[in-house]
């Protein structure tokens, strides 16, 4: 197939375009590099040194003879080029990554909380545009989170994507439906995600795009079977307050000697998978589309669910590490549980990968072996979800 990867520099869509490659699938990755830009803006670096994407893509072709293509323009802004780009190289699937997708960094400032919203809105909005104007029959599959949902529920699993309701009619007659699950987002960027659900049911009904929508939980892990095999292909191992997530955090704080950063009571559950399982769920999710007219497939993208209290306690179970409790920057539940159906990958042969102590150790020790690329300034969280401004002070002293 001809696949067209946004975001393909990033965490997730560097070692899937490399996955797609291998399989034997043409790939061009479209990326503006704003994520390497971020690192410069937030005065930080991936824990592994990833290399500019030119010797990354020599290092591929050296390595096993396959070409992949890479075009560094911002799909948010160059509509034009993003439309051309489909009329000239036709591609069967569109596999968009592309969007800003650390929540503090989306909260950090009234300025972030707008560079997410317009980058991420209209980044998913132009590639609809671009499929409808081009007339070609392109599938989309777009990385959404768990977070679309909120992490509560009334007790049964989260279902995929839409929920069974019932309806009764003045007459008391009982209507059945299935509508797509509540909004429920924790952070300007998960809202970002619920709003691209949006589009996509929009332009599924209005022009009949099929749209494949994964609704992935936090990944963990850095190499994938062909990240691994060159140092200049490695993955980028976020750490820090922003970008890093919470498991690999206390797997690299661990290797570094930093007391495991548990935000509140660490009662918070959430839905994890392994970033080898990310790559296999995208080319699942590629090979199965939906048909033409079918409404918008939602597949819930994890393999098991944690409390964050619980991640700490295993971690320190295998190292050691002391455990430390913050105080929250966030407003969250501080506790929930999380139920999460996810039937369909198993159903498409999905093997998951999970939280085993031989992948753990393996991520500390990569943490281990560039522990002098860690600034340890930048590990603690210092976004916080509610700030009282210096105006919001002055008024409030005024009355
Ligand atoms: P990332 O920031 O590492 O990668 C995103 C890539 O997209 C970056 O290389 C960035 O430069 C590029 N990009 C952003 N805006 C762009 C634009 N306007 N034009 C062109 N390129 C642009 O993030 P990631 O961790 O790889 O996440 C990829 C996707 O998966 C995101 O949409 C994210 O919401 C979703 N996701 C990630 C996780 C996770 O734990 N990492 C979990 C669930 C969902
Ligand atoms: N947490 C800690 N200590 C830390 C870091 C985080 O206790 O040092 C807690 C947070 O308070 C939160 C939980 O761990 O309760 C998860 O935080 P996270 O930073 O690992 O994940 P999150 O902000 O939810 O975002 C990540 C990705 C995002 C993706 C989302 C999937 O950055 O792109 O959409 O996971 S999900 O969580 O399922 O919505």
């Amino acid at each position: 197939m001809k696949i067209i990867v946004l975001g393909g520099d990033g965490f997730c869509g560097w070692p899937t375009s490399l996955h797609l490659s291998q399989a034997g699938h043409d790939v061009v990755i479209v990326d503006n590099l704003s994520r390497r830009n971020i690192d410069n803006e937030l005065e930080v670096d991936s824990l592994t040194p990833i290399r500019p994407m030119s010797v990354r893509l020599d290092a591929w072709k050296e390595l096993t003879g396959k070409t992949i293509k890479f075009l560094n323009f911002d799909i948010a802004k160059e509509y034009d080029r993003l439309l051309n780009l489909l009329l000239e190289y036709e591609p069967d699937a569109i596999v968009h990554f592309a969007e800003q997708r650390a929540a503090p960094y989306s909260m950090k400032s009234a300025k972030h909380k707008r560079y997410t919203v317009d980058n991420n809105l209209n980044g998913t909005n132009n590639v609809l545009c671009a499929v409808v104007e081009s007339g070609l029959d392109i599938h989309i599959v777009h990385l959404g989170t768990m977070g679309v949902y909120g992490y509560g529920t009334a007790g049964m699993k989260i279902p995929e994507g839409y929920l069974d309701i019932q309806v009764v009619t003045e007459e008391g007659k009982v209507i059945e439906k299935q509508i797509l699950h509540p909004a429920n987002p924790g952070s300007i960027y998960h809202m970002t995600k619920t709003q691209d659900q949006l589009f996509f049911a929009y332009y599924n009904k209005n022009d009949k795009v099929r749209v494949t929508d994964l609704h992935q939980g936090i990944v963990w892990g850095t190499n994938t079977p062909e990240t691994g095999m060159d140092e200049r292909l490695t993955n980028r191992f976020d750490y820090d307050g922003d970008y890093g997530t919470v498991l690999n955090r206390f797997l690299m704080q661990a290797a570094v000697g930093y007391p495991l950063t548990v935000h509140g009571t660490g009662g918070q559950t959430r839905a994890f998978i392994h970033i080898k399982d990310t790559v296999k769920c995208v080319e699942l999710a590629i090979t199965n589309p939906p048909a033409k007219g079918e409404r918008v497939k939602i597949l819930n993208q994890m393999t098991e669910t944690h409390r964050v209290k619980e991640l700490a306690e295993i971690i320190n179970g295998i190292t050691g590490a002391e455990i430390q409790y913050l105080e929250n920057p966030r407003n969250e539940d501080a506790e929930n549980d999380l139920y999460v159906e996810n039937q369909c990958f198993l159903d498409m042969g999905l093997e998951p990968t999970k939280l085993d102590k031989g992948l753990m150790l393996e991520v500390t020790d990569i943490a281990s072996k560039y522990v002098d690329r860690c600034d340890r300034g930048r590990i603690l969280c210092t976004s916080k979800w509610t700030q009282t401004s210096e105006r919001a002070a002055a008024h409030a002293a005024k009355s």
